[in-house]
Parts: structure tokens; sequence; C-alpha cells
């Protein structure tokens, strides 16, 4: 799609700064999640307070400067940096008559725009009208209306006898909130037999998390270009921009040593991202809780690389993970000055567009995962071809002969499964 900057909606951004050192970065990131919401940044602003005002965020005196402002550059819409409160916006956008959008609202707007697949929609779906919920104001018809969002389309006109439009509104809303439940549980349990089928396959599960926009998908593309020789091993959507993938992928992938493991590519993050979003997402970042290693791959070539790792590591916390072993992939070292690949520890230095790299990452990793499998020599009785089966499917067999007195094998195997053969152990 081509956008000339003339059809742009015209955006002015500002927030206040409590004295938080990482300001300008979220300024930054507000910048850049306008433009993935096809807007124009004609301008920004910011107060330097230690107090949020609880009426209008702003002082009285900015909020007529960013009026002024804004006006001239004939933005329609304010961008702030924060989530605001009802009675901020609803003031915000009666002083200065514009549009008023918090960074919540706007990272909501372009999950939704992004959205593809039932379950991605319906989370987003999710997420916007729990946001909307506690937003519901007696004085107001229809929220839609009055705010003019690109949030929630509940048709709220059918005033009931005896009630309140506003009881009428949480009503509706909330039906619609518990329906949305209810099917992603659905839609969730089928998941969970997916993923539960992989879990008893016991191949190492690996995710890759990260920044938005840092090249999981395309890290995840290049490793099954590589690595991967079945018709079903679909190639996953990756394009130069903010949240390109809300769904969770799920690919193996083979080694050329007969190793495989099971790799997820799925939705990137940024700074504060919503809670509602995290919660309504929680079955689509399934498969990082059930991983046994993380891949962070980051944008090495962007200036905010730091700040793009922390964030990555907040939104984990917030995720509740913290014990599963990370590798950091620093990604993009085309467009640094840097040689690459590089490992280094348990990072590695890449670009996910150079085959020489990728083989380097799937070393990496192969070496983190499989680091406390063993590869052991078995007999196993000539009638337990179950057993043997099951060592097949899991794509560990190095060596299989069939003699009289049993199957021999020469297998890789994890501690679980070493202890459950332990018996056809021959040394
Ligand atoms: N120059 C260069 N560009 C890369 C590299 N890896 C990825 N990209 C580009 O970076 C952009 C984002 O890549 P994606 O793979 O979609 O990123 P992602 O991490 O999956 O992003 P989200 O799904 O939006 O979170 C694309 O335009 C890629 O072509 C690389 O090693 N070098
Ligand atoms: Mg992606």
């Amino acid at each position: 799609m081509i956008e000339t900057k003339e059809k742009m909606v015209k955006a002015y951004l500002a927030g206040v700064n409590l004295n938080d050192p990482n300001f300008d970065y979220y300024m930054a990131e507000l910048s850049e999640l306008t433009k993935a919401n096809h807007m124009q940044v004609v301008g920004q602003a910011n107060q330097k307070t230690d107090k949020i005002s609880a009426g209008t965020y702003f002082g009285l005196g900015k909020v007529n400067q960013i009026k002024a402002s804004a006006q001239g550059l004939k933005a329609k819409v304010l961008i702030i940096n924060d989530e605001l409160t009802p009675t901020q916006i609803r003031n915000l956008e009666k002083m200065t008559k514009l549009r008023v959008l918090d960074r919540t609202e706007l990272i909501l707007e372009i999950f939704s725009n992004r959205a593809k697949t039932k379950q991605a929609k319906l989370q987003v779906r999710l997420a916007q009208l729990q946001y909307e919920f506690p937003r519901l104001h007696p004085s107001e018809n229809n929220l839609d209306q009055q705010r003019g969002s690109g949030g929630a389309s509940g048709g709220f006109a059918n005033r009931g006898s005896g009630e309140t439009q506003l009881e009428l509104n949480r009503r509706t809303l909330g039906k619609q909130i518990t329906a949305i439940k209810e099917e992603l549980k659905n839609i969730s349990k089928q998941e969970t037999i997916k993923s539960a089928r992989r879990n008893n396959s016991r191949l190492p599960q690996v995710a890759l998390v990260g920044y938005t926009n840092a090249g999981k998908s395309t890290t995840m593309n290049e490793l099954l270009k590589v690595f991967s020789d079945r018709a079903n091993q679909k190639q996953v959507f990756e394009k130069d921009m903010l949240f390109a993938t809300l769904d969770t992928s799920v690919r193996r992938i083979n080694l050329d040593d007969k190793l495989s493991f099971i790799l997820s590519d799925t939705v990137g993050f940024i700074s504060k991202l919503p809670h509602n979003l995290i919660e309504s997402f929680k079955a689509t970042l399934q498969e990082i809780r059930e991983a046994d290693l993380l891949v962070n791959i980051v944008d090495s070539s962007d200036q905010n690389m730091i700040q793009m790792i922390k964030t990555t590591q907040t939104v984990l916390k917030e995720l509740g993970i913290t014990d599963i072993p990370v590798i950091t992939a620093y990604n993009k070292a085309d467009l640094t000055k840097r040689n690459y690949p590089q490992i280094e520890g348990n990072d590695i230095l890449y670009s996910a567009k150079d085959p020489q790299s990728i083989k380097k990452l799937a070393s990496l990793i192969t070496n983190r995962i499989f680091s406390n499998y063993e590869v052991v020599n078995l007999k196993l009785p000539l009638q337990a071809g179950k057993l043997a089966a099951y060592l097949h499917e899991n794509g560990q067999v190095l060596n299989e002969e069939y003699k009289e007195n049993g199957i021999y094998l020469t297998v890789r195997l994890s501690p679980k499964d070493l202890n459950k053969y332990i018996n056809y152990q021959i040394k």
C-alpha cells in the first residue's frame, strides 16, 4: 500500500517525563508505533515534572501550549506516551479539540489492524473490550461516537426500559467479554492438545523471542531453508514493520547429525506492552513458557539495542518466565561493521540472511539443548519393537543393527530417556 504523507492523519506526540532516564527512548518508540499505525508524526512535546496531574495529565499551561503547537501543525490526533485515565482523556480532548490516543490504545489499534487469524483477532478484541470497560461513561451514548476511536464497535443504541445507558453498555460489553473468553478457551484447548503431542515426542523445544522487528521470523525461515527438506515446513510471514507476527508458528528443525528440535516463532515485544494484551495473548505465548531454551533475537544494528534487550527481559519477567536458559542472538550484523558470524559464550553475532551464520546459530542452539544428552549403546530384545520405534520417532538413533540375540542401537538420549532405557544399556 502506498501512502502519501498528505493523506495520512497528522499526529502530535506528548508525554510527561518523571525524570525517567529512558524517557527519550520511550518517545522514540511512540513515534515508531505512530508510524506503524499509518499516521504522520508532525511534532512532539514533553513536560518535565515530579507529578502527573490527575485531571489533565499535563499541567494546564502545558496543555494550552500543546494545543497551540498541534493546531499550528494541523495535527488531528494527540498521542500520549502513557496509559491515561478516562477522565484525563476526556479532559484533554475537550481542551485541545483533538482526538486523544494513549499508548495502550495505539498499540491495541496496531494489533487490531495486523491480526489475521481468528485467535489473534479474538485476543486483540478481548484486550480492547477490557480496556474500554472501565472507561464507559454515564454521559456517553456510545463510546465510539464520542471518542471516534477505532476500538470496539458494539451497537449500544437500544436503551432498555428502566436501565441507564451506562448499565446497558456495561452489560453488553460484559457479555461480549465472556463470549470471547469462552471462544478463546476452546481454541486454546486444541492448541494444548497439539502442544501435548509435541511434549510427548520429547524433542527439545526452542522459542525465538525478542523485540519486535528484530528478525525472529526471518531467522526461523532461514533455519527452515537450511535444515528442512519436508514439504510441510512452511515459511512464516516476515516484514519490515512492527508486530508483523501476531501468532505462534511451530516447526521441526532436522539437523544434519540426526538431531531434531522444535522451534517456535511468536509475537514480538515492545516497552509497556499493555497488561490486557499480555493477558489476552496467554495462549499464543504458551510456547515460550514450555520451551527448554529461549533465543533472544536482538537487532544489533539498532542504536537502542541495550534498551531493547532490557525490554525483552522485562516482558519475560511479566510473563513469569525467569528460569529458562537464554541465548542472546545479535542479528543484522551485516548492517554493522563487525565480523560475523561470531560465537562468544552463550551469545552469537550473526545475520539471518547469511547461511553460514544460520549454521553457526544452529550449532550454538544444538550445543546448549543437547549438552546433557548422552550417546549410549543399547541392546533391546527382538520382541521390543515398540521401544525401538519410540527411539526412531525421536530421530536420535545414530546406528541400528538387528542380530540374532537382539537389536543393537547407538542412540543419543535425554537424561529422562536414559533413565527409561538404563536397563538395556551395554557398556
Ligand atoms: N539487513 C538485514 N535485515 C534483516 C536481517 N534479519 C531480518 N531482517 C529484516 O528485518 C525485518 C524484520 O524481520 P522479521 O523477521 O519480520 O522480524 P520479527 O522479529 O519477526 O518481527 P515481528 O514479527 O514484527 O515481531 C525484515 O525486513 C527482515 O528482512 C538481517 O540479518 N539483516
Ligand atoms: Mg515476526
